[in-house]
């Protein structure tokens, strides 16, 4: 049997993977024995571990075979003991001087496990802090062999890989649906040695120099005083510094659309940002930016939903990557490349790729698919692997070198610098998830966390005494060798090119390439976040940014704030939008969505059991939503009314028409003492409420169609009644590969 931790939700999308009756083998499945809750009698092995991490585990990080498992494994044998091995009798009680007495300086296991337990907490990363991260393979499909020599983009190579997702502002505990940007980093453990791919699902960043970013961080993260708000943009000394910084612009803009909003980390796509160089066996270079496409889409919150969910599952998106893969739903991306020439001016029609604030529209530049990324694994304890893995742009195998983008360069700095106080010191690399698959032969010693045994006594270059080892390597033996780049003769200066300063056409870019419904959602956006801001003056600012983008945007959120519109100080620019910046107005499959399903006793429960099965195998996930736990007509219930929110359900079934139960919130319309005129639980029309507001797929069928007609929503867009449960199913379906009831949403933009 699986592990007591498999979660609910995680059983319920186990049957899916059965395909069969709602009778898995695994404990707290219904039907299935139930967990013994005593403890057990005789002593037994730890759970069953999962597949280590890909590295050899016999070897030491300098790639020497010792035939002796070398990573410290979690928990060996059936017994507790001290961290030195000795096995223990009693550890809940201090040793004292008689049962009433004094506790014992000399108790060695009180102490050891108190100050382990004082220093389990390690600093949080500076920015970044609050993630997810799961494993994976890369498959190359030889696609990108043309033009670069790393082996691991050779077709069929397969690779592992290991990846986190992350918000930027919040500290390690906050909500993950806030608005911000997402980390996309992916560690591929290529033989070659490691490459980083440190991205975020924003194309552009905000800030065109490295030195800059201690600022923009300061200002994004809580204000100094009272430290808040906590994760948000909303706030004056963001907005303070994007205004006055007007590079920031575009970022800003992508951050206000439903970009800022993932409806999950398995519908964003990736960016690498940063334009790099590939070099093939002869030394002919490219530049190319890395594009990470979803197989699923590219989809969003409603952005009540997301304020919703914050409080709700503030876990949401955690919780779903990892629910989605313990149940096999593989999330999946597609690697692609934009490739540019390498000229000697860095630009490709017109666009500068050393400015970090611009994008090349894909319509200029198609995205080639080089290779799919697929996430199969969870990780077997969150901070042994995601909290400690270590990213660096600096990465790089063989054939993928950097460019002289100013960002990218000074990132070339901070992430060795960043792990030393953050994992403490320099030895992180031999942090299990960190170790490099590719043999490690370095002539680094020593420091805090040394776990290798080195051996020999020449860690310099050359030698005699250790038989000359470790060798050079030249370009056969795949020697990353830096491209000879030629660098100008030129003044050293602190100065940006002149090129870096255009700040808008691309803002505008964006804003023209949005559909109504999303630039109702930008203009939204700007006028609750400078709302929110206290100082009229940064509002103003960002009101004379806004009016260089575009007069209607800017119009837009001037009368939601209240405010004059100001005219432009920069010529708007000419641009052709790029389709391919939009979200909406493209079909995709509907898997890993959760479909809620309301059921009573009352209600028609014959079509539930067929319903069901259809959603598991579209690869979807039912959960039946009650009155109450347990059964429903014999139907296990997976949420009831009090744990149910509409923000969980991609789509919401109806299968009955739920009365008013006595712990139900009051209805609006009752009065003191009175019932109310209402036949269905309020809970349940609010659910239908939201989902309809949130522009969601609704459908019903029997008595369930009781509960449209009370929430006000029959015969509207994306509400289907009538006929059978499949039926209704097979609607929304139908709306489903859509992501939302577009039409649903007021576009008063155009
Ligand atoms: Fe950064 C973490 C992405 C600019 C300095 N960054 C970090 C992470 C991601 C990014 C995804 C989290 C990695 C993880 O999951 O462990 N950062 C970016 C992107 C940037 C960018 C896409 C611009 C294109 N970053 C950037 C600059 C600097 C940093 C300009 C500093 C000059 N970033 C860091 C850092 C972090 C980090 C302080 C914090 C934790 C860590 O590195 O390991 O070094």
């Amino acid at each position: 049997s699986k592990p007591a931790r498999v979660v609910k939700d995680v059983v319920e999308a186990a049957v899916e993977k059965v395909g069969e009756a709602l009778t898995p083998d695994v404990p707290g499945a219904p039907g299935s024995a139930p967990p013994s809750l005593d403890e057990p009698t005789a002593p037994h092995g730890p759970l069953p571990p999962k597949d280590e991490q890909g590295a050899p585990d016999t070897r030491t990080p300098t790639g020497a075979e010792t035939g002796v498992p070398k990573i410290a494994k979690g928990q060996q044998g059936a017994y507790l003991t001290t961290a030195n091995g000795a096995r223990l009798r009693d550890t809940d009680h201090s040793l004292k001087a008689g049962p009433r007495g004094p506790v014992l300086l000399q108790d060695h296991h009180l102490r050891e496990k108190i100050t382990h337990f004082d220093h389990e907490r390690i600093p949080e990363r500076v920015v970044h802090a609050r993630g997810a991260g799961a494993h994976g393979v890369f498959v190359a499909n030889g696609a990108a062999e043309q033009v670069t020599r790393a082996g691991f983009l050779k077709k069929g190579r397969e690779t592992p890989v290991f990846v986190r997702f992350s918000t930027v502002l919040g500290s390690r505990g906050s909500a993950d649906t806030v608005r911000d940007t997402r980390g996309f980093a992916t560690k591929f453990y290529t033989d070659e040695g490691t490459f980083d791919l440190v991205g975020n699902n924003i194309p552009v960043f905000f800030i065109q120099d490295a030195i800059k970013f201690p600022d923009v961080i300061h200002a994004g993260k809580p204000h100094p005083d009272r430290e808040i708000p906590q994760a948000q943009s909303a706030h004056d000394t963001f907005w303070d510094f994007v205004s006055l910084h007007t590079e920031a612009q575009h970022h800003t803009i992508w951050n206000m659309s439903d970009r800022g909003i993932p409806r999950s980390y398995r519908t964003m796509e990736g960016f690498g940002v940063h334009t790099f160089r590939m070099v093939d066996d002869a030394g002919a270079t490219v530049l190319v930016k890395f594009h990470w496409k979803p197989k699923l889409g590219v989809h969003s919150l409603d952005w009540e939903e997301a304020q919703l969910l914050s409080g709700m599952d503030p876990d949401f998106h955690r919780r779903d990557l990892y629910d989605a893969i313990e149940a096999g739903a593989f999330p999946q991306w597609e690697l692609g490349i934009q490739v540019f020439p390498d000229t000697p001016e860095e630009t490709f029609a017109g666009v500068d790729l050393l400015d970090p604030t611009k994008i090349v529209p894909e319509e200029m530049a198609p995205v080639q698919p080089i290779g799919t990324l697929t996430l199969n694994r969870t990780p077997t304890n969150y901070f042994a692997e995601v909290e400690q893995v270590a990213f660096h742009v600096g990465h790089l195998p063989p054939g993928i070198d950097v460019t002289n983008d100013p960002l990218m360069q000074g990132r070339l700095f901070s992430y060795v610098d960043t792990q030393l106080t953050r994992l403490g010191g320099p030895n992180f690399t031999q942090i299990p998830i960190n170790r490099p698959h590719a043999d490690v032969n370095d002539m680094l010693r020593d420091g805090f966390h040394q776990h290798a045994v080195h051996a020999g006594v020449a860690p310099y270059r050359p030698n005699s005494l250790d038989g000359g080892n470790p060798f050079p390597a030249g370009d056969r033996e795949h020697a990353f060798v830096d491209v000879p780049v030629t660098v100008a003769e030129a003044p050293k200066v602190r100065a940006s090119p002149a090129s870096f300063d255009d700040h808008y056409s691309q803002v505008r870019l964006f804003w023209a390439s949005m559909s109504p419904v999303e630039k109702e959602h930008i203009v939204r956006a700007y006028t609750f976040e400078l709302g929110k801001c206290y100082h009229q003056a940064i509002k103003e600012r960002q009101l004379q940014c806004l009016a260089n983008v575009d007069p209607v945007l800017c119009e837009q959120v001037a009368t939601g704030l209240g405010l004059p519109v100001p005219q432009p100080t920069v010529p708007p620019a000419e641009v052709q939008p790029s389709p391919a910046l939009s979200q909406v107005g493209g079909e995709w499959p509907a898997d890993g969505r959760t479909v809620g399903i309301v059921v009573d006793a009352d209600g028609d429960l014959d079509d539930v059991g067929p319903v069901q099965r259809a959603v598991f195998a579209a690869g979807m996930v039912p959960l039946l939503i009650a009155a109450h736990g347990g059964t429903v007509g014999g139907l296990p219930v997976q949420r009831t009314f009090a744990t149910a929110r509409s923000v969980e359900f991609d789509v919401v079934l109806l299968a009955g028409a739920p009365a008013p139960a006595p712990d139900a919130l009051p209805a609006r319309d009752a009065k003191a003492g009175a019932p109310g005129s209402r036949t269905v639980d309020p809970r349940v029309t609010l659910l239908v409420e939201e989902a309809w507001r949130h522009a969601k797929a609704i459908g019903a069928w029997g008595a369930g169609a009781e509960v449209l007609r009370e929430a006000g929503v029959a015969g509207s867009p994306g509400v289907v009644a009538g006929g059978s449960g499949t039926e209704a199913l097979e609607s929304v379906q139908r709306l489903m590969a859509a992501h939302r009831v577009w039409e649903r949403f007021p576009a008063s933009v155009a």
